[in-house]
């Protein structure tokens, strides 16, 4: 039996480290440990609860905009403030497109070198690649010339020994099954994805001023303003700027990310028998019609799903999560026992782990900067799986079209999803649907603006704090590419008195909980398969598959530059 570790885990956001025991060629046993300590719930207090989200959006550069909007929607649900219909409008365009960028990255820059290999592309016949291209999408960028010019960009790369982006991975490892042509396949697009991801953003540019971390949120709605006979505000000049950009997105997603997908997938669909974790799977569903603080009037529903159970949908309260540190380095005042609501949170950091440089953690002890949130005491999955799945159990349409012509295309049934490979494939499907969802909201928004004249982007009434009761709580609810987040805020006397971040990446990656049961992803990785543990590519499949970001998930940079050494991490 071996005991490995892979510290850092690359190609995510943060610091993670996985630690596995490995016999007879698969994991019998996982540990998932944050090794970065952040603050943000300590920097939150007594401040102004309208500021709360210029700070918590700076949690995370990857998944932009989501902490600023979970953290207007915490303080409007405390204030009893209703946005208008625009703000709702620009709110669903930016999170959107959000999405789109963010799972592309993912797919081709994050986790797609786990199923790609780039070397063996060195060896492909750029015109087999183009007529597998052209087989699988009418995508025009698939001729042989294209092929061949990423081919001989590469080789410089690999004869210069400057491999950049692609150094440090396990190249011509045996779990890498794709022909060469489909490798130059995917290392094409991996490029192509960087230019148009680039294009595709431009929308948060034009509504938030910026990307990343967007400039016009605002408790009450948002300070973009919205007139067709202005220069300085969203006029018809920016809503052709943003149908342009949902139709390069969706075409995009359509004619490459699906397709690439569809044909990795197929080569690997073994890893629909790996990676479950553990069947509960919970979303808080997003992209509101209606206006109402955490409507659950949505494009994708909210719900839950415990045990696989696809035929039962059940509602989501926030009232029964809470978060445990029985394993996690933190003190709770009343016992670390104790699984607490994030209106009764505490953040009080506690380091007990051993001093580096060390070979192992004391998983019995506490092992993670993250803390162990649980749903009515049971560990959830949140993220792309749980909610194309509860879509899907709800019988969304357009959900249940894709995922049946997915398994289709795979010869699976729907217990093919409960897996790594299900999980990658949701999170393409929903990007897709989502993608098709924005040109709807810019209509919507032009005819606001147009037709109706209606140019209000903010509800004034409640911005002055004297109109505040002396006490209130609230909570938002938003489901970030990543998953199910929420934050939850108490206010008194104008002051916020407690803010807690219950963040999707906290729940996937999260340690155990008091009794011993394993977070998703420690119990994904049970009966992952390892060939070779001095290079655990398979471990980074089901890891990746999450997406992980511990940047999000622990929430202030441990200052003391820690480094720590182990089995390389790739
Ligand atoms: Ni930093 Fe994030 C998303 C959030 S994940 S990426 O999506 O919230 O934990
Ligand atoms: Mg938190």
């Amino acid at each position: 039996m071996a005991r490995i570790a892979i510290d850092p885990v690359t190609r995510i956001e943060g610091h993670l480290r996985i630690e596995a025991t490995v016999e007879g060629g698969k994991v019998v046993d996982a540990w998932s440990s944050s090794t970065m300590f952040r603050g943000f719930e300590i920097i939150l207090k007594d401040r102004d609860p309208r500021d709360a989200w210029l700070f918590c959006q700076r949690i995370c550069g990857v998944c932009t905009t989501v902490h600023a909007l979970a953290s207007v929607r915490a303080v409007e649900n405390a204030l009893g403030i209703t946005i208008p219909d625009n703000a709702r409008l620009i709110r669903n365009i930016i999170a959107a497109i959000q999405f789109v960028q963010d799972h592309v990255i993912h797919f081709y820059h994050l986790h797609g070198l786990d199923w790609i290999d780039v070397v063996s592309a060195l060896k492909a016949d750029p015109a087999k690649t183009a007529s597998v291209a052209q087989s699988i999408s009418d995508w025009p960028n698939s001729g042989a010339a294209l092929f061949a010019a990423v081919q001989k960009r590469v080789k410089g790369l690999v004869d210069g020994g400057q491999l950049g982006p692609f150094a440090n991975a396990y190249w011509g490892h045996p779990a890498y099954k794709l022909p060469p042509e489909v490798n130059l396949l995917g290392v094409a697009h991996y490029l192509q994805a960087l230019e148009w991801q680039r294009e595709v953003i431009k929308v948060h540019a034009l509504l938030g001023s910026k990307n990343p971390h967007l400039q016009t949120y605002l408790v009450g709605g948002v300070a973009k303003p919205v007139d067709p006979n202005s220069q300085n505000a969203l006029n018809a000049d920016g809503i052709a700027l943003m149908n342009q950009a949902a139709r390069q997105a969706i075409d995009f997603v359509s004619k490459v990310y699906l397709p690439d997908l569809m044909a990795v997938a197929a080569v690997y669909k073994e890893w629909a028998g790996y990676g479950a974790g553990v069947g509960n799977f919970m979303t808080y569903g997003e992209f509101p019609n209606d206006s109402r603080s955490n409507s659950a009037n949505l494009l994708m529903p909210r719900g839950i799903i415990m045990g696989q159970d696809l035929t039962r949908v059940l509602p989501v309260d926030q009232q029964k999560v809470t978060e445990q540190v029985t394993h996690s380095w933190y003190d709770y005042k009343e016992g670390d026992g104790k699984a607490k609501h994030p209106w009764e949170g505490e953040t009080a950091p506690r380091y007990t782990g051993p001093k580096p440089p060390y070979e192992f953690l004391a998983t019995d002890a506490k092992y993670s900067w993250l803390k162990t949130p649980r749903y009515a005491d049971a560990p959830m999955e949140v993220g792309p799986l749980a909610r194309v799945l509860v879509a899907y159990a709800a019988g969304h349409k357009r959900a249940k079209e894709l995922v049946d012509s997915a398994l289709a295309q795979l010869k699976a049934g729907p217990a093919a999803l409960f897996s790594t490979l299900g999980r990658v494939a949701a999170r393409g499907i929903e990007t897709l649907l989502i993608a098709e969802a924005i040109p709807g909201w810019i209509g919507e928004l032009s005819a606001n603006m147009m037709q109706k004249g209606d140019l209000r982007i903010h509800e004034g009434e409640k911005w002055e704090p004297a109109t505040w009761p002396a006490e209130a709580k609230g909570y938002g609810l938003h489901d970030a590419p990543r998953g199910a987040l929420g934050h939850w805020v108490s206010i008194a006397n104008g002051k916020i008195t407690n803010y807690q971040a219950v963040v999707p990446s906290t729940w996937n990656l999260s340690p155990r909980d008091a009794k011993g049961v394993r977070g998703p992803v420690e119990a994904a990785l049970i009966g992952t398969p390892v060939a070779d543990p001095k290079q655990p590519l398979e471990i980074l499949r089901t890891v990746h598959s999450f997406d992980p970001c511990m940047a999000c998930a622990v929430h202030v940079v441990d200052t003391r530059g820690r480094t720590i050494a182990a089995t390389k991490g790739a």
